[in-house]
């Protein structure tokens, strides 16, 4: 039985914390003193820009987010979709239920409407791709890595704090349509991962935190995106 969505149901998705500002540490404040109330909270991926577990390291770059997301897995419910920026989360957040690339798509209900969620990353990348991506985010290969892990680290960050990630997606009716394959006619598919903020016929890609400022809310069980 797939689980329903629920009234106030919260989406963020892309916020690349550390970097593009302050905002998903205030989100998490809101929610903790109830300034803003949902019972449900879903993180989308790439909500680090940042973050693998098996290492402590990389934790603190990120340390107030992680530890305020962890504070609140006991208090409501968290589902945390991994993204290609942020993966083998589960032994960080052991209370959030956090979903594997491999175990995405998830299938929810909003009312008799069938949904399935995924970060955005599943299909339409390539061999190459799936190779790295199935390497990084491997146990093995993160312990490997741990005698080079400050240079590497403090490496990509540099980079990724200075990259541009908001923009207009070109012609993402193909990519989207290649997506929408996948999946059943009828059913409506969330997905983060394109920082575009656009509902094209039954595919909503979310908007990123980072770049619009938005989040998505089940409000009248619809999906809505909004500031907060
Ligand atoms: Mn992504």
């Amino acid at each position: 039985m797939p689980h329903q969505l629920k009234e106030q149901a919260l989406f963020i998705a892309d916020a690349h914390y550390p970097h593009h500002g302050d905002m998903f540490l205030e989100l998490l404040k809101k929610i903790e003193n109830q300034t803003i109330q949902t019972p449900q909270l879903f993180l989308m991926g790439d909500i680090f820009d940042l973050l693998f577990g098996h290492n402590n390291y990389i934790k603190t770059f990120s340390l107030q987010a992680i530890e305020r997301i962890q504070k609140l897995s006991r208090s409501i419910e968290i589902i945390y979709l991994e993204g290609n920026h942020d993966f083998c989360l589960k032994e960080i957040f052991p209370n959030v239920k956090v979903y594997s690339r491999k175990e995405q798509p998830i299938h929810y209900k909003l009312k008799n409407q069938d949904i399935y969620l995924a970060h955005g990353d599943l299909y339409q990348t390539g061999f190459g791709y799936n190779l790295y991506s199935t390497l990084l985010r491997n146990k093995t290969t993160l312990t490997l890595l741990k005698p080079f892990q400050k240079q590497i680290i403090n490496h990509r960050m540099r980079k990724l704090k200075t990259k541009k990630i908001c923009g207009d997606f070109i012609h993402y009716q193909k990519r989207f349509d290649a997506i929408r394959n996948h999946y059943p006619k009828n059913a409506l598919i969330i997905e983060g991962h394109f920082h575009q903020a656009v509902v094209y016929k039954n595919y909503i890609s979310l908007p990123s935190l980072a770049c619009q400022g938005e989040v998505g809310v089940i409000e009248n069980a619809e999906m809505i995106f909004k500031k907060l």
